[in-house]
């Protein structure tokens, strides 16, 4: 779908355009421009300034756009207002937020996550309240509402928390075949290998430089993974390995606390795992490296303490010596025991070097083998 990132920037709000294009990249949206704009503070009615938004319109005609992304958060009344402008229905508006559940949506894996996005959807929309009734037909099915369209407020806001209290109990049923994903990885016999980090750091870029240079293999049909896992098979000297490299969403920052709960049901494709290898775009400002090494910390404690890893200090190419320096010291701090390898997942220098430490963490300490090892052919 041709698409643009529209954003309005503010001051100390840090801008997520680069964001919104990766993320809605990586579900198949086709960007093919950007419109930013700066103000002392959001436009109440159409988050950028009208005149802007002239401009985006006739943009999107020029251009045959079909999606207008923003970048920033928008209020159910705004994507309605916005939606108006550029020329109704036939103009897909989505904010940050949206986007994000896109995502998700497209990624999840289990039933449990497919519920918990459509609940999230579902309350997030409905949080925009009447003005939601003015969307129908716009948003549609997007939201996961298909009641009749004349149906006034009350009807719908009936309608939509018997949906949502049906979601819930349907998500009672699903918590106790939780770990079924789980134990469908484990009947392929390979370790697990996740990428983690914010988005942005490398990750897609990492796993498609692996796809490459080494032997992959779709899981075949029947996995729920098949898009974004693969079987890479690693020569190694005399052996032979095997595992199965997933490319996680990864965080987000800044999230709405509706979807945060959608958001733990994805990072399962984390927990799960027998290896994460958390990647660090250390090309960012400094603070910005340390607040995100941080939090990832935090996140990691939270979802999988028990789990080995390892830091891929990313994006070396963009930076100084002195900048890679620092970086990795910070690193250190935040993570003292663990591995890290600095590496440029574009330019492929010290890819092996990741998989070669990947190797060691997985078969290290007690020496009990965890990878599959075939002998060399
Ligand atoms: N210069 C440089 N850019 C990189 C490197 N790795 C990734 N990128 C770029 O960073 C952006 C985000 O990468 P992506 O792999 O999509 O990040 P993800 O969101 O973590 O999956 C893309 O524009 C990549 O080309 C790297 O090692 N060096
Ligand atoms: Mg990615």
């Amino acid at each position: 779908m041709r698409s643009i990132v529209v954003e309005c920037v503010v001051p100390l709000v840090p801008s997520r355009a680069d964001e919104v294009e990766t993320m809605a990249k990586s579900i198949g949206y086709e960007v093919v421009d950007r419109v930013i704009q700066h103000r002392k503070s959001l436009h109440h009615t159409y988050c950028i300034g009208p005149g802007k938004l002239d401009e985006v319109k006739q943009l999107t005609s020029e251009k045959k756009i079909e999606a207008v992304l923003f970048a920033n958060r928008l209020p159910g009344s705004q994507v309605f207002k916005i939606q108006k402008v550029l020329g109704g229905t036939d103009i897909k508006v989505v904010d940050r937020n949206m986007l994000i559940l896109e995502v998700f949506d497209q990624r999840a894996m289990t039933k449990e996550a497919k519920l918990q996005i459509q609940l999230a959807k579902l309350r997030y929309t409905f949080s925009w309240g009447k003005e939601f009734l003015r969307l129908k037909g716009i948003l549609g099915e997007q939201v996961g509402w298909s009641g009749p369209g004349e149906y006034p407020y009350s009807d719908y806001e009936r309608g939509a928390r018997r949906q949502i209290s049906r979601l819930e109990d349907e998500l009672e049923d699903v918590y106790e075949k939780k770990k079924a994903l789980r134990e469908r990885r484990r009947e392929l016999g390979f370790p697990i290998v996740a990428l983690a980090g914010y988005t942005q750091s490398g990750k897609t870029t990492f796993f498609n430089r692996m796809v490459a240079e080494h032997k992959a293999t779709g899981l075949g049909p029947f996995t729920t993974l098949s898009t974004f896992a693969r079987r890479v098979d690693y020569q190694n000297g005399a052996d032979a390995f095997s595992f199965i490299l997933i490319d996680s969403i990864g965080f987000i920052e800044d999230m709405h606390p509706i979807i945060i709960k959608a958001f733990n049901t994805t990072l399962g494709e984390i927990s799960d795992s027998d290896l994460i290898l958390l990647f660090i775009d250390i090309s960012e400002d400094e603070e910005i490296v340390y607040r995100k090494i941080t939090a990832s910390n935090e996140t990691l404690k939270r979802i999988a303490p028990n789990v080995p890893l390892i830091i891929c200090v990313n994006k070396i190419d963009r930076c100084s010596q002195d900048q890679l320096h620092e970086g990795e010291m910070l690193v250190s701090r935040v993570f003292p025991k663990t591995p890290q390898v600095a590496l440029s997942a574009l330019k492929g220098q010290n890819t092996q070097e990741v998989v070669r430490l990947g190797y060691q963490q997985l078969n290290g300490g007690d020496g009990k083998k965890t990878l599959e090892l075939h002998s060399s052919s």
